[in-house]
């Protein structure tokens, strides 16, 4: 490895990121092939987990693939050259989200600076995720994006100086720290053209750190993890059983990490539990999908019998065709994510989805869940983000069947916002299935509940039904997904709107509303980011040059 990082020549001046012009459509400094030998970080005299003790070497690195991107068809929509923003009033909805997300980040920065949650009733703070400042680092690519240039700048700043040393009694939650933390870092360096190497300094002393909870007899990841005994040198070993979202959802952020600084440690680790997961793919209880429950320390995927695409397996199909895409589709490792996509969903599909019977016979689709072989008919929030990415994946595999299975899905969630009593979608829902996808006849009152039964009423300002809708109207250009995402942002942001910030609803059911104290990190990071960019031009972080990671932070795909 070569011992040359790129020096941090920004360390003293306040604010200090100063890049022009906008790396968003125009240069960026970002590598397009993996830099060699491998950059090594400036830790800054901070803690250095690579100096810890390893306890279980590895004889040789897999090695990211690399050659000639293969072809593929575009994932956006062909848009006309006339300016989206322009038309229909769409810069003023533009403006209206971009006032929401500032009036937040102003009380968080005025209430709860470098805290992990501004509590957005009380008007304190809350320490949720380490306590290393997760809404600052997992909000500031949100701040390049929406042009608040100055308050990124001051971000950045006080971001690089989080330190992520052993501190911490107790154990954290690795998956949660890659997706916001890592993936917080990589994005903002991304966007903002890849010329602040203290962002990419940052992303690798948290990846180094999440890097240790992989140094397994079995290389399998501890998901909750205590730096404490990593650094001690005491074993740690994968739990017998662990939600597959938490033990396999590092492939993304990991992946391009490796392609940042050409170091294969982080590409290696996640190839790894992607091997394991093909391996038991058709071994399991539903062929085809992994089950929620696993044993990592077999490891073991194949007991459990309660499958989903939704809470706590989400990110594991997700990232399937994203990693294709972020690896541009090159050789055997890409056509791997290829496969186990295809797999996965063709089992999803059978399984899990189901056409809900509605008053006024919508053609949409709830993506459910399996439990012991038997549908469940019940859907979730967090299940929403299926819709963009049955889309995605069509788009990337020329498939128009996912294409219309992600518009049902995406029109879906839309159909429940829409139909629930103050426009939001609650957290766990069931509705009575049609016996096919096919329509069929209504039999309850036009004006009951949509909800057979509500399982949790909360709205805890997710993202995921605006994530699909953001992806439908990328994909296919069509306006209507405009005045849906408009229709929502007005529910959303009006119900759940507090003295200081925005905050979390206990029961969407019930009128009026009643919020309660938190306000997560996801809301800047993502739920406003995606209401944005809806009515941003869409070469603002375009489905072709940025694969978003399941925290919504853009990373760019190299060489295009
Ligand atoms: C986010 O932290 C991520 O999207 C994660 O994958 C699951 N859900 C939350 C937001 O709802």
């Amino acid at each position: 490895m070569s011992p040359i990082f790129p020096i941090n020549d920004h360390k003293d001046s306040a604010p200090s990121t100063t890049v022009s012009p906008d790396p968003l459509r125009s240069s960026h400094a970002c590598p397009t092939t993996p830099p060699t030998p491998a950059l090594i970080p400036d830790t800054q005299g901070r803690f250095d987990w690579r100096t810890i003790p390893r306890r279980h070497s590895i004889d040789q690195y897999s090695q990211l693939p690399l050659g000639k991107p293969s072809p593929r068809p575009s994932v956006q929509h062909t848009f006309g050259a006339a300016s989206i923003e322009a038309k229909n009033g769409i810069a003023s909805r533009k403006e209206a989200v971009r006032e929401v997300f500032k009036r937040c980040w102003k009380s968080y920065k005025d209430r709860a600076w470098t805290k992990d949650e501004l509590a957005p009733i009380s008007g304190g703070a809350r320490y949720t995720f380490g306590s290393w400042g997760a809404t600052l680092v997992d909000t500031l690519d949100t701040l390049w994006i929406m042009e608040m240039r100055q308050e990124f700048a001051e971000a950045v700043d006080a971001a690089v100086q989080i330190d992520f040393g052993p501190k911490i009694d107790g154990e954290i939650n690795v998956f949660e720290t890659i997706i916001r933390y890592l993936g917080g870092f990589i994005g903002a360096y991304d966007v903002s053209g890849c010329h602040d190497a203290r962002l990419l300094n940052k992303a690798i002393e948290v990846a180094d750190m999440a890097y240790a909870s992989f140094d397994t007899p079995n290389r399998m990841p501890v998901s909750r993890w205590s730096p404490k005994k990593a650094v001690n040198g005491e074993e740690q070993l994968p739990a017998e059983s662990v939600l597959i979202a938490e033990a396999a959802s590092a492939s993304v952020e990991f992946t391009r990490l490796s392609q940042l600084t050409g170091d294969m440690r982080y590409f290696d680790a996640i190839s790894r539990v992607t091997n394991v997961l093909d391996k038991q793919q058709g071994s399991t209880k539903l062929p085809g999908m992994w089950p929620i429950s696993v044993n990592m320390r077999k490891p073991d995927l194949t007991f459990d019998g309660f499958f989903g695409l939704g809470a706590m397996a989400d990110s594991v199909y997700e990232y399937l065709p994203k990693m294709h895409q972020l690896l541009n589709g090159i050789g055997p490792v890409a056509a791997q994510y290829h496969r186990m996509y295809e797999y996965a969903m063709s089992t999803a599909i059978t399984h899990t989805l189901f056409r809900p019977m509605v008053h006024d016979n919508a053609d949409i689709l709830i993506a459910g869940a399996n439990v012991d072989g038997k549908r469940d008919d019940k859907g979730q929030h967090l299940v929403c983000f299926a819709g963009g990415m049955f889309a995605l994946g069509g788009r990337l595999f020329e498939n128009t069947t996912h294409i219309d299975i992600g518009r049902r899905i995406s029109e879906g969630c839309a159909w429940t916002y829409k139909n629930a009593p103050n426009g939001i979608m609650p957290e766990v829902f069931s509705m009575t299935a049609c016996p096919t996808w096919s329509a069929c006849d209504y039999t309850s009152q036009p004006d009951s509940s949509p909800f057979s039964e509500v399982g949790d009423g909360r709205y805890v300002l997710r993202p995921e039904a605006i994530e699909s809708i953001f992806y439908m109207y990328r994909i296919t250009g069509e306006a209507k997904y405009q005045d849906i995402a408009w229709e929502m942002f007005q529910a959303v942001s009006s119900h759940t709107r507090t003295e200081f910030a925005n905050a979390a609803i206990r029961d969407v059911m019930k009128t009026p509303v009643e919020k309660y104290d938190s306000m997560e990190s996801f809301w800047l990071a993502e739920t406003l980011k995606y209401f944005y960019l809806i009515f941003s031009e869409p070469d603002e972080i375009s489905l072709d040059d940025f694969v978003l990671n399941t925290e919504a932070h853009p990373f760019r795909i190299p060489s295009r």
